[in-house]
């Protein structure tokens, strides 16, 4: 379903989403929309909290802590200066910020100036900021100086030559040629009087990217909203509740599950966790009396082994989250065990659903399940090959709509016509069983990508990175099962004739290439052809599916014959 415009600025403004009018009634007399905006929230609690402190967090190398009322002051005073670049309502800006308390006051900037934020994450190079500048139009870029030892703006000289178009770079801390975020004017003269059409598109959320590369989310300030404040209630998040951002900030998980605009909006504290290491999360959560976290399951494993030997006491947790990749019931128990604190699954997509575990379930639904939709209003069918519903019981694959999931993808016909059924669910990917209950268990997926430690990467996007190798013929990339990132990504390779490539060429290749390091492959396998096996196999995914077995037959061998 294409997005429809109203408006003559020059990009189509404001971006909608196309809810068929009795859903929006509907999701109305519910009481899900109720016609809030991201700006609209945030002013009210800086008047209604003033004092209370928003955000907590490393802005460089010195801790700042900023109350509701700076924040909304420091937010105002950002929208004036991104609207004084010659910026116009409706345009979108490509957001690149670590976890640092200036991403808050930049992306609720954004949005006080009608401007429309398109979430990239710290990891991201050329590659990936080039395809959200020119898929979203973007004309600005907002990123920093440096983060965990990488130069952002020699990353912008990069971006900017290829993506002319993205008129306006502004940085965080020392700006050389670009705009200094921090030297922004307050100009109360400049600011729109109105608020956003709640119903608007508020910014670009990116995909987990099944094939090819992600694809750009528009989530609205009506489903949005909802999405976090229903959260509030079931993860129980109030003003005395102190948040902590450990995965970055851009994810839609620490964002809006509840996340920190969970936070923001019920009026308690976010802190900052720089990275999501014990060593460097630890120290903040016995300082700030962090009370909820929420963490992929390799990460929670860490901190539950970390927490044993930890000088620092965690004993303001409360609730800890893990979600992004499959937590089985043994590693449940080992969090709840290691943390002492209470687990809540989450399985969430940037799309919109998420399914939690609630606070007062079972020890068997909160260690079995990944948990039930926030709302009454989310739609789940779970259906067969043929797209026949099953009944519960029965695993098939998850399709979904509802109040807070998307309608379509940005400007991508192509991914809309695959990704959507005929009266609008979207299909997830994801392969679940459901309880009679309602809850959902994650068995599955049916798409190519590999879910690397909650990463997701697409396989189809690293096999073009190797087939543009001089000395690669052919590229097969699959998933692997791995006890510590829950799944690898293997490369199997066949080299041109007479060429030998070297394995640590190839994963030095993808940094020429300008790609998030988390998508060089973690292993390489060198064959001559992809076996007999797999030949007469007509599409990648039998083939990824059959090298995949290969290889856990090969390594299952291994293992054995070391055994005798
Ligand atoms: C979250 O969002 P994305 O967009 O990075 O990834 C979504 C995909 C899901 O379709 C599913 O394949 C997988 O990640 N996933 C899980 C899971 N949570 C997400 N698979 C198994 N068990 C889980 N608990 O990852 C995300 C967004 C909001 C909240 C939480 C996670």
């Amino acid at each position: 379903m294409p997005q429809s415009s109203t408006s003559t600025s020059r990009h189509q403004y404001p971006l909608k989403q196309e809810w068929p009018a009795e859903l929006v009634q509907k999701y109305r007399e519910a009481g899900y929309w109720r016609g809030e905006t991201m700006t609209g929230f945030l002013r009210h609690n800086a008047s209604e909290f003033a004092e209370r402190i928003a955000i907590a967090g490393f802005s460089g190398d010195q801790w700042q802590r900023w109350t509701y009322a700076q924040l909304w002051n420091k937010v105002e005073t950002a929208a004036a200066g991104f609207l004084a670049l010659g910026l116009q309502p409706g345009d979108r800006v490509v957001v690149q910020i670590g976890n640092m308390p200036e991403f808050y006051s930049t992306v609720f900037g954004l949005f006080r100036a009608g401007l429309i934020p398109v979430y990239a994450l710290p990891a991201h190079r050329h590659t990936e900021i080039v395809h959200f500048a020119r898929k979203a139009e973007a004309s600005a870029y907002v990123t920093m100086q440096q983060y965990e030892q990488f130069d952002y703006r020699a990353l912008a000289r990069e971006v900017q030559a290829q993506c002319p178009a993205l008129e306006h770079v502004v940085i965080i801390g020392e700006a050389q040629e670009f705009h200094a975020f921090h030297g922004f004017k307050a100009q109360p003269g400049l600011l729109p009087t109105q608020d956003a059409d709640p119903q608007a598109v508020a910014f670009l959320q990116i995909s987990g990217g099944s094939t090819g590369l992600s694809k750009l989310i528009p989530r609205t300030h009506d489903d949005y909203i909802y999405s976090f404040r229903a959260s509030n209630e079931i993860c129980n998040i109030t003003e005395r509740s102190v948040y902590m951002v450990a995965l970055p900030a851009a994810h839609n998980f620490p964002m809006s599950s509840p996340g920190a605009f969970g936070a923001l909006y019920a009026g308690a504290a976010v802190v900052l966790s720089p990275n999501p290491s014990p060593e460097a999360a630890f120290p903040l959560i016995a300082q700030e009396q962090v009370t909820a976290v929420g963490l992929v399951p390799p990460l929670a494993l860490l901190w539950a082994q970390a927490a044993q030997s930890s000088a620092y006491a965690l004993t303001s947790l409360q609730v800890v989250q893990v979600g992004g990749a499959k937590l089985t019931p043994e590693a449940a128990r080992r969090v709840i065990g290691g943390l002492q604190c209470q687990l809540q699954q989450v399985f969430g997509m940037a799309e919109g659903l998420v399914n939690y575990t609630r606070l007062n379930d079972s020890e068997e639904t909160i260690i079995g399940t990944q948990g039930r939709p926030i709302s009454p209003g989310d739609e789940i069918l779970v259906v067969d090959d043929h797209g026949h519903p099953l009944d519960s019981g029965k695993t098939g694959y998850l399709l979904t709509r509802g109040p807070y999931t998307l309608r379509a993808y940005h400007n991508d016909d192509a991914a809309n016509a695959r990704s959507f059924t005929e009266d609008g669910f979207y299909r997830t990917g994801d392969v679940v069983l459901r309880t009679a209950e309602g809850y959902l268990i994650v068995q599955g997926r049916a798409t190519d990508h590999i879910n690397r430690a909650g990463e997701k990467i697409s396989a189809e996007e690293i096999e073009d990175h190797l087939l543009a190798h001089p000395q690669v013929f052919d590229a097969t990339v699959v998933s692997v099962p791995d006890e510590f990132l829950g799944e690898r990504s293997c490369a199997f390779i066949i080299a041109k004739a007479g060429e030998q490539p070297r394995a640590i060429e190839l994963k030095q290749w993808f940094k020429t290439r300008g790609v998030a390091a988390f998508k060089i492959p973690d292993q390489i396998v060198f064959v001559d052809s992809f076996g007999t096996t797999a030949v007469g196999k007509t599409s990648r995914k039998e083939l990824r599916a059959t090298l995949r077995q290969n290889l856990l037959d090969a390594e299952k061998n291994a293992k054995d014959s070391h055994r005798q």
